[in-house]
């Protein structure tokens, strides 16, 4: 059966594939118009499936030259998603498969498939771009070994595996790895190489290089490096050693989303690999640090072990993540980068969990596959991971995996097959959890106290709120951390799990003469949001003295979001003295981890805080969250100022750079400091920063902070002057200057920015600096006439025509529209349809609009 272009697929209706490939031969003939892809295909029926099948390959956009099945020419004619041969034409046993297509990379602007980047040809399989290059079965549980040959006369030919031979304008390479379609690559151009090498702790010596632009060899060197500790710790903490004799990472400037981990042939957006202290911000470092890893860690989970289906997506991706999250928290901080790890999760995934995009981490059902890599398949589905280890304990949580690895190497898997190797090598029955894979929405965790008598009760109750499609929710099995402090902030209850497994839990305390203070869902030990009326002076305790590093942090943060929220809905209160003297502790406490420090002292952003006041009940009013936000700085600025003064001067990184997490936390509080005091001191000490600044961190800190009051204008000249010629921190040129406008200004910015020469607007990655931090401005983006929303979706609009996905992707800007007051909702919604009712909108594009306005 053809697919119907539109039509959702459905978990529920999975089949395994009537046919297995033994083997691919591939040739490619590059041409930018006219390039020609030769396939052999040996195919055999697969004894798992029925008989009788026709055969049917996938395949798009392809001009059909040739087939022929054992040699004999076929007479079939393709239809818009590929091509069917009847079971009556097919021979009875095993049969080769023989074609030849021809294709256009150059005109190929959805960067899917094989396309061109500054004349360096390159491939996007991942999800379903295979069939864009030649036809296939191309579904993940289908994998073959791959041998390729590249004929071109460009200098630098590269593909899957290992390379077996070259010759002038040709080279073969051999990937003796059965692999899916999804994780094919090819690469040609005229690029040069970082190289260098590792010894695998099985002995195996393996060439490392990383392909850039000729020019860009300079930047290499952090993600080399990086590259390295991640082989290494991967052998160290999962015993999982690399198994080709070749590793090479390419940098592309033209790529849709962060990197992909093609074996053996990572191919990745230039942002994430190429760095100088100069060019690159401390986030900069620590960004190519994890993506680098993330791929790398890919290569078993994902590669070796892939997905049955793209439903299973989570059983690659959240796995990936939560090994990138343990791999950085063992190089830099796990207090601090489990803090950036919450706030990213709450920042995307609960908000995508909280509207109409909301879906579970595994989906049930989906129109475009690319519109589900989303926070919750990798965030959330991260999340889970880290619950079960949780739940299971670390040394179970290793024999888990270790029976994963073994049981499933080579095998293309469910989540089924995941649960199965923790109910074994765990011992315990995680039915009841598993539902955390099919129940979509962020669950609400209500917490009361009781103190009486020396007894203490901790009572609390569960609810999940609709979502689409799941009206009714069921209780979840959630592991909640907590412990007891004393109100001279000792600990008197240290550490353990709670078990909420039904709709309420009470647990109770005995011999408690003083009443304690609850520190709850310690390291963030599950994705809930949790509702307790605790006291400011309460939280005031934990911020001073909670053991768990991310209590403490969070005490900060819900003081700051209740004092906040209060100034935006009463209009009348101030930053209490209680509040600033709390964070003047933390802000001077020399004990404590700089860029924890850094982090405390920021105030939660103007999206956290619409969230938050949506919650509560309220219509956020964008414009009014950012004065307050605006006049709390300005109040906390000037209590702090002599403190503030001090830290940044205490805060210099003396020496020579060095990414490392201890210099870049000083750094960030650093700049953090000085962003402060520009809110007090007319923007001097941002001035007298940029002029000296020798990292981009603080050049840029200093530039947005300057912004942020309203100047800057001389500094952002002379940001574009010295960086005019380098793409990537032009892209913080364009974005930095719309995220940092004021409210009125940034519509204007916008549009004046989209007519600049520089704005080349089908790069994925500046197209985000423009048009996407447009909505990153929220006061900006919800201008209240309605010129944000306009402004957007002509740009999404444009941006469809020439690459579906991405448009898609930078879509969800839109999200949360019902969430403002009547006349915002009316200005969003009309956007939505008048996008929907766009003729020719994509099928990607189609499916978020239709789910956002719920459809
Ligand atoms: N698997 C990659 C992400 C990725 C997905 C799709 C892509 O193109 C549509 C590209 C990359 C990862 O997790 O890094
Ligand atoms: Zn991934």
């Amino acid at each position: 059966m053809p697919d119907t272009p539109n039509q959702p697929v459905f978990l529920a209706d999975y089949q395994p594939p009537p046919f297995l490939v033994e083997s691919v031969a591939l040739t490619f003939r590059l041409h930018p118009t006219a390039t020609r892809v030769l396939s052999e295909i040996r195919f055999r029926r697969n004894p798992a499936a029925s008989a009788g099948h026709d055969l049917r390959l996938d395949g798009e956009g392809l001009n059909l030259i040739s087939a022929q099945i054992d040699g004999t020419a076929l007479a079939t004619r393709p239809d818009a998603t590929g091509l069917t041969v009847a079971a009556a034409d097919l021979p009875d046993g095993p049969f080769l498969w023989q074609s030849e297509v021809q294709i256009a990379p150059e005109g190929n602007t959805a960067l899917e498939g094989l396309y061109m980047s500054n004349g360096m040809y390159c491939t996007q399989c991942e999800a379903e771009g295979f069939r864009k290059i030649t036809y296939y079965p191309d579904r993940p549980d289908v994998m073959a070994p791959f041998r390729v040959r590249i004929e071109s006369d460009l200098p630098v030919l590269l593909s899957n595996g290992n390379p077996v031979a070259s010759g002038t304008g040709w080279a073969e390479w051999d990937d003796p790895h059965p692999k899916p379609s999804y994780l094919f690559a090819l690469v040609a151009g005229n690029l040069v190489s970082t190289a260098d090498s590792f010894t695998t702790i099985e002995g195996r010596n393996v060439a490392l290089n990383i392909w850039v632009r000729p020019g860009d060899e300079g930047s290499t060197a952090y993600a080399m490096d990086a590259l390295k500790r991640a082989m290494r710790w991967d052998e160290q903490v999962y015993g999982r050693a690399y198994d080709l004799d070749i590793f090479n990472i390419v940098a592309v400037d033209d790529f849709n989303m962060g990197a992909m981990e093609n074996k053996g042939l990572n191919i990745f957006n230039s942002r994430y690999v190429l760095a100088t202290p100069e060019t690159a911000t401390d986030a900069d470092f620590a960004s190519i640090e994890r993506i680098i890893a993330h791929e790398y860690f890919h290569n078993w989970t994902g590669n070796r072990i892939t997905c049955r289906d793209w439903f299973q997506l989570s059983l690659k991706e959240g796995l990936t993540v939560f090994r990138d999250q343990q791999f950085m928290g063992d190089m830099r901080s796990h207090a601090v980068k489990r803090i950036e790890d919450v706030l990213t999760l709450r920042a995307r995934q609960f908000r995508e969990d909280a509207g109409p995009l909301a879906h579970p981490v595994r989906p049930e059902s989906y129109v475009e596959i690319n519109n589900f890599y989303t926070a919750t398949v990798y965030e959330k589905g991260a999340e889970l991971i880290r619950m079960l280890r949780l739940l299971v304990g670390e040394d179970r949580y290793s024999a888990a995996l270790d029976l994963y690895f073994s049981r499933h190497d080579g095998q293309a898997c469910t989540i089924e097959d995941w649960i199965a190797v923790f109910e074994e090598a765990g011992g315990r029955d995680l039915s009841q959890f598993k539902r955390w894979y099919g129940q979509a929405g962020t669950p609400r965790v209500d917490v009361t106290e009781d103190w009486q008598d020396g007894q203490y009760t901790l009572t609390l109750r569960q609810h999940t709120a609709p979502t689409p499609g799941q009206p009714l929710k069921e209780p979840l099995l959630i592991p909640v951390a907590m412990g007891l402090i004393g109100q001279d902030g000792r600990e008197i209850v240290p550490t353990q799990v709670l078990e909420l497994d039904g709709p309420t839990l009470s647990v109770t305390f005995d011999d408690l003469p003083t009443r304690p203070v609850l520190s709850l869902l310690r390291g963030f030990s599950a994705p809930v949001v949790l509702h307790h009326a605790q006291s400011a002076k309460d939280r005031a305790i934990l911020l001073a003295h909670d053991t768990d590093p991310f209590n403490r942090f969070e005490a900060g943060r819900s003081l700051a979001r209740d004092m906040l929220q209060a100034m935006i809905v009463e209009t009348t209160t101030r930053p209490d003295a209680e509040f600033i003297d709390a964070l003047r502790i933390v802000l001077c406490d020399a004990t404590l981890d700089p860029a924890f420090r850094a982090l405390a002292l920021r105030l939660p952003g103007q999206d956290e805080l619409a969230a938050a006041l949506h919650e509560a009940g309220h219509r956020p009013d964008p414009v009014a969250i950012f004065e307050m936000r605006q006049s709390a700085l300005k109040t906390l600025a000037e209590a702090l100022k002599p403190d503030l003064l001090q830290v940044a001067q205490m805060m210099e990184t003396p020496g020579p750079f060095s990414a490392s997490a201890n210099d870049a936390g000083r750094r960030a509080l650093r700049v953090q400091a000085v962003a402060l005091l520009a809110q007090v001191d007319g923007g001097a000490a941002a001035r007298a920063s940029f002029a000296r600044a020798n990292t981009m961190t603080e050049q840029l800190g200093a530039w947005t902070a300057l912004l942020d009051i309203g100047a800057g204008a001389q500094e952002g000249a002379e940001f574009y002057r010295r960086w005019e010629g380098d793409r990537l921190v032009l892209d913080k040129w364009f974005a930095a200057q719309i995220m940092h406008a004021l409210p009125q200004n940034a519509v204007a910015l916008t549009r004046t920015l989209t007519c600049h020469p520089r704005f080349d607007w089908k790069n994925p990655n500046r197209f985000r600096a423009v048009i996407g931090a447009l909505g990153a401005n929220a006061a900006g983006f919800h201008s209240p006439d309605g010129a944000g929303y306009h402004l957007v979706a002509d740009w999404l609009l444009r941006l469809d025509g020439a690459n579906p996905q991405a448009a898609a992707r930078n879509s969800t800007v839109f999200e949360t529209w019902r969430r403002y007051d009547g006349d915002r909702q009316t200005l969003l919604q009309a956007e939505l349809q008048r996008m929907a009712s766009h003729p020719g909108l994509s099928r990607d594009m189609g499916e978020m609009v239709g789910r956002m306005l719920g459809e």
